[in-house]
């Protein structure tokens, strides 16, 4: 617990500036048996006033994050990574199955239901949001 109080100041400190980003309804993918791979969804929620651009995905608990979007290209389910994702003000954009989401790759522990997962964003201008997710099965 004194663990996850410590994620939180940090994400309140004064080097922050207002956290006008909400990751609303967010989950991560419990990882399937075997697999070194799962995905982080949810809702990104701009509340302030100027746009946000992320621009660097990152988790203490993966070696690697990234922002995909999965398309349908001529009827195939394809995986394409997304370098920057702007999120104008007052705007949502969904990560959901299907669409965009946050591959996490490289786990660096098992990954159960009930756990949570650190996710952190950066922006272009050198703002970093920090998001505690639950790991779900949905
Ligand atoms: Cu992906």
């Amino acid at each position: 617990m004194l663990f996850v109080a410590g994620i939180l100041l940090a994400a309140c400190g004064p080097k922050q500036g207002p956290a006008n980003l909400v990751f609303d309804q967010a989950w991560v993918r419990p990882l399937p048996p075997g697999m070194k791979m799962t995905a982080g969804f949810g809702t990104l929620h701009n509340t302030g006033d100027g746009a946000i651009v992320l621009v660097s995905f990152s988790s203490p608990s993966f070696g690697d994050v990234s922002l995909h979007r999965t398309e349908q290209v001529d009827g195939v389910s394809k995986m394409r990574a997304v370098p920057e994702l702007t999120v104008a003000a007052g705007e949502e954009v969904l990560l959901e199955p299907g669409g965009f989401h946050l591959m996490l790759m490289m786990p660096r522990s098992e990954m159960k239901s009930g756990q949570h997962v650190t996710l952190e964003m950066a922006s272009d201008d050198g703002r970093r949001f920090v998001f505690e997710v639950p790991i779900e099965r949905r």
